[in-house]
């Protein structure tokens, strides 16, 4: 056979998209694939009634950064290639995606467990005959989105449950694919009746895995004062690290409304101590940052005198964390403004969970403009790695590189020394008209508390309405 090279459906496609050679060994044409970006494999043409553009749909549904109506064309596209059930194509599609890439697991599981009712419940045996294939060793995705959906398929944790306690090691991938359950249509129940299985498994006293695993199920049972009591206990000092950040996280998901008022500040407390015990250069580690936001956000819902207590307690841990993340779809960041000390220490945590990547600029105060407008003039840069829009100007004084989707970047650095009203901006193209906010640098974060103050817009001109 001659070699195939994929033809161009539309002249605008045809300046971008890339050539792939088909007819090759399948682990070349893999290689071929993996080189391209989300935004050149899009491009890339396909027929849905031809096996050899198969890998092509594969890696739209497995890859990260695609956009949903891609995967969605992959699934219906595999499905008939195949002549297959949409659940085995996703489960298949399950035990391909890298399990740290958790944007892509959680997506195409939900593209599992949001079928309707009736054909989970038709595909019920696919999911039996998935645990019985899997190995928690191997396929450890396969397993929990299969035990999720054999939960959704019964509307009840209960057989499910059994089947894993019948073997080694899956209950761990039963507790950590009940977050899948999210997207199930009886999800919501079924998640809640797992809270007392669950409790009833903690209280036996399980092994270090089983037991961070069951925590971090937790938060997604009933959230609620119970659980989030629950959680908060495990939260101690002498606590081994995996088992409470895994309650950190499971806390984290409960919300701010069913928290019981009495068990914040003790809290708050315990997540200082731990911190506290913490060698200072692992503070700055994804668990440290959490714990420290996490308390930040509890003491924040602390009466006054505590709230300041709590919050000097945290400073004095040296380190102040930012978390921001992009909302989806929106071009905007969920943080508007920050407040940080002059000269000491900053974490910015950045999360995009948005199919488009994002990047992230701090700036001198009052130079919005010309970094937006400059940075998004600038080439898109050969070098994945390469810090993407950021324009060579003095007034930049810190940058990320773009994040894509799902990941999370860390800018760790010394707030300037001179206070002032300093920005921060996504310069991917079209983004830095919405994608802006304002880093207030204070001379003492103490003498704000008592007198706050809200910095100004930097395109309205007017003081910002939220945080
Ligand atoms: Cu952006």
């Amino acid at each position: 056979m001659a070699a195939a090279v994929f033809s161009l459906a539309t002249a605008r496609a045809e300046a971008q998209a890339p050539r792939i050679l088909l007819d090759q060994p399948p682990r070349a044409v893999e290689y071929q694939l993996n080189r391209l970006t989300p935004e050149e494999l899009v491009l890339v043409e396909r027929k849905d009634d031809d096996v050899r553009y198969r890998p092509v749909y594969v890696a739209l549904l497995t890859r990260k950064g695609i956009p949903p109506q891609f995967r969605d064309e992959a699934v219906a596209a595999l499905t008939r290639m195949d002549k297959s059930s949409r659940s085995l194509v996703l489960l298949e599609a399950l035990g391909r995606v890298p399990i740290e890439d958790l944007a892509t697991t959680e997506k195409v599981a939900a593209l599992l467990l949001g079928q309707p009712a009736d054909a989970l419940r038709t595909d019920r045996e696919t999911f039996l005959k998935a645990i019985d294939d899997a190995s928690a060793s191997s396929k450890p995705l396969v397993l929990r989105a299969a035990y999720a959906a054999l939960m959704a398929a019964d509307g009840k944790p209960d057989d499910a449950w059994k089947l894993a306690v019948a073997h080694p090691s899956h209950l761990t991938e039963l507790l950590l694919g009940i977050k899948f359950l999210q997207a199930a249509p009886s999800g919501s129940d079924v998640r809640s009746q797992l809270f007392t299985p669950i409790s009833a498994l903690l209280s036996t006293g399980p092994d270090v895995p089983t037991r961070a695993a069951a925590l971090e199920a937790l938060g997604w049972t009933r959230q609620d004062a119970a659980t989030f009591e629950l959680l908060a206990r495990e939260v101690k000092p002498d606590a081994d690290e995996a088992t409470r950040n895994a309650a950190v996280a499971s806390l984290e998901r409960i919300p701010e409304t069913a928290w019981p008022a009495a068990a914040l500040e003790p809290l708050a407390r315990a997540l200082v101590s731990a911190v506290a015990a913490m060698p200072a250069d692992r503070r700055t580690e994804p668990a440290g940052l959490d714990a420290i936001q996490f308390g930040e956000k509890l003491a924040a819902k602390l009466p006054d005198e505590p709230r300041r207590a709590v919050r000097r307690d945290l400073r004095a841990l040296g380190v102040r964390v930012i978390k921001i993340q992009t909302i989806p779809e929106k071009l905007t960041f969920d943080v508007k403004w920050f407040v940080v000390e002059a000269g000491k220490p900053v974490q910015i945590v950045l999360f995009n969970p948005d199919a488009m990547p994002h990047n992230l600029i701090v700036g001198t105060p009052g130079s919005l403009e010309a970094i937006g407008t400059n940075g998004s003039g600038l080439p898109m840069p050969t070098d994945p790695d390469a810090k993407a829009f950021v324009p060579d100007l003095p007034a930049v004084l810190q940058a990320t590189k773009l994040v894509r989707e799902g990941e999370t970047e860390r800018l760790g650095f010394t707030a300037p020394s001179a206070p002032g009203e300093y920005i921060f901006v996504c310069t991917f193209p079209g983004h830095w008209v919405r994608m802006y906010g304002v880093m207030l640098v204070v001379e003492s974060l103490d003498a704000f508390e008592v007198k706050p103050m809200v910095p100004t817009d930097p395109i309205t001109k007017q003081p910002f309405t939220s945080k």
